[in-house]
């Protein structure tokens, strides 16, 4: 499929014949996903033609800033803070982990049992199929869960500019004193990176940039609340999932700009599913492009996703950095407040998720809910049969599902989804 970014591809060094494979498989799934829902609202025009244009004309957008001496950071985890990233003028990213590529290069370097969002990041390495780690300054691995934290080590190898950050697994006095101490760590390595000194000026913008995004999320998330649904849960993850590739400023505008045709769609009682449609919320590993298989499955069985209680969702949106002073100190200690409440799996004890996926539940007018475990995530899998008894003996039904990115279980899980919901019912 011949491009107008061809040539930047080829300079970025990706397999043009495995790309435009990509790109072939990625747009299809896209057109019989997304473009075949009914009713959708008007303003995800603008999501999807930033999806049609993730690999383009976003890839030049930071291609002509790394010209202009702007710098581009790739990260895999909610923990890095983009605020600081912000503050420097450069732009952080989400790597492409959402899909299997190169399989039979990734399991000569990983093991099994490894979860598929990590082998996923190698094979779109591997593969050389994601401008997003070929144009990276900095790719930053935190140390999260086993799988990650190992795998960083052989990544170092793939990659020439790889920084990992250490991260705290308790949150006590210490924990939060180690966490602190590598978001400073982060600062200096940030300013030496792009030769910009991070001022409080430039720290109170980047906090607000991101802070700005955050709320926009948050004032989409409440319109989920109404039955029925002004926007299918599908549509509300693309949007939380396009959040890690776009230019923040604008994607917050777009958001602004849904929101308000969803309050209209809301007052004329217009939505995407019938109202007393199931409403169900997700809850557990983070989902990203292109893992729309279990909403997918979920909303074409005729329920609604309300939320999901997700890193790419509301684990990762929650909270903003709140003001606790001008100077770059007190900012930087504002920030560490604001990570420290992610209640991540990785961390032990983690009572904190449990309430957060009742009070979504109660707030959504959820009737049940999708714990979403990916094949080999022990964080996850861990939490989620205590998770099932306790909402379950509050009455809220949970279904809990196992996967990876294949397709082979789509009629297993549509099966059981099914069930699922007759049982709602
Ligand atoms: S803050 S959820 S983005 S670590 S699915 S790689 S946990 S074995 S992604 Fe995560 Fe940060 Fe936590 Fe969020 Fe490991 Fe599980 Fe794989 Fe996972």
């Amino acid at each position: 499929m011949a491009s107008e970014h061809e040539a930047m591809w080829q300079e970025l060094g990706l397999d043009l014949a495995a790309h435009d494979q990509l790109l072939q498989v990625l747009g299809d799934g896209y057109g019989q996903i997304f473009l075949s829902q009914q009713q959708r609202p008007e303003g995800m025009e603008y999501f999807n033609f930033v999806m049609s244009e993730v690999h383009g004309l976003r890839i030049k957008e930071l291609v002509d800033g790394q010209a202009e001496g702007k710098k581009v950071i790739g990260s895999f985890c909610v923990f890095v803070p983009e605020e600081i990233v912000r503050a420097a003028d450069a732009t952080l990213v989400g790597l492409c982990t959402g899909a299997d590529f190169a399989t039979d290069l990734v399991d000569q370097m990983l093991p099994r049992n490894t979860c598929a969002l990590i082998k996923s990041a190698f094979g779109f390495k591997l593969g050389k199929v994601c401008p997003y780690i070929e144009s990276a300054d900095m790719i930053v691995g935190e140390n999260t869960c086993d799988g990650k934290k190992k795998s960083y080590e052989t990544l170092g190898g793939l990659v020439p500019n790889l920084y990992v950050m250490d991260l705290p697994q308790v949150k006590s006095e210490q924990g939060r004193q180690l966490m602190a101490a590598e978001f400073q760590r982060f600062k200096e390595a940030v300013e030496e990176l792009t030769g910009i000194e991070i001022t409080a000026e430039r720290l109170a913008k980047g906090i607000k940039i991101v802070n700005d995004r955050r709320e926009a999320m948050h004032r989409l998330y409440k319109l989920r609340v109404a039955d029925p649904a002004p926007i299918s849960g599908l549509d509300a993850l693309l949007i939380n999932q396009v959040a890690f590739y776009d230019d923040p400023v604008r994607f917050t505008e777009s958001v602004h700009k849904i929101c308000d045709e969803l309050e209209e769609r809301i007052k004329a009682g217009q939505g995407v599913a019938p109202k007393g449609a199931p409403r169900l919320l997700f809850s557990g590993c983070p989902m990203a492009v292109p893992n729309w298989k279990v909403p997918w499955i979920v909303e074409s069985s005729g329920a609604v996703v309300v939320g999901e209680e997700s890193c790419v969702g509301e684990r990762g949106t929650r909270n903003l950095v709140e003001p606790k002073g001008d100077d770059v100190d007190s900012m930087m200690e504002a920030i560490v407040d604001r990570y420290w409440k992610i209640d991540c799996a990785v961390f032990t004890p983690n009572p904190e998720r449990e309430e957060h996926v009742k009070q979504m539940a109660a707030d959504y007018g959820a009737q049940g809910v999708i714990h979403y475990g990916l094949q080999f995530c022990q964080p996850y899998q861990m939490e989620s049969l205590p998770l099932e008894k306790k909402l379950e003996s509050q009455d809220l039904p949970v279904l809990r599902i196992e996967t990876d990115y294949s397709m082979e279980d789509v009629e297993q899980l549509k099966t059981r989804v099914e069930a699922f919901l007759e049982m709602l019912a």
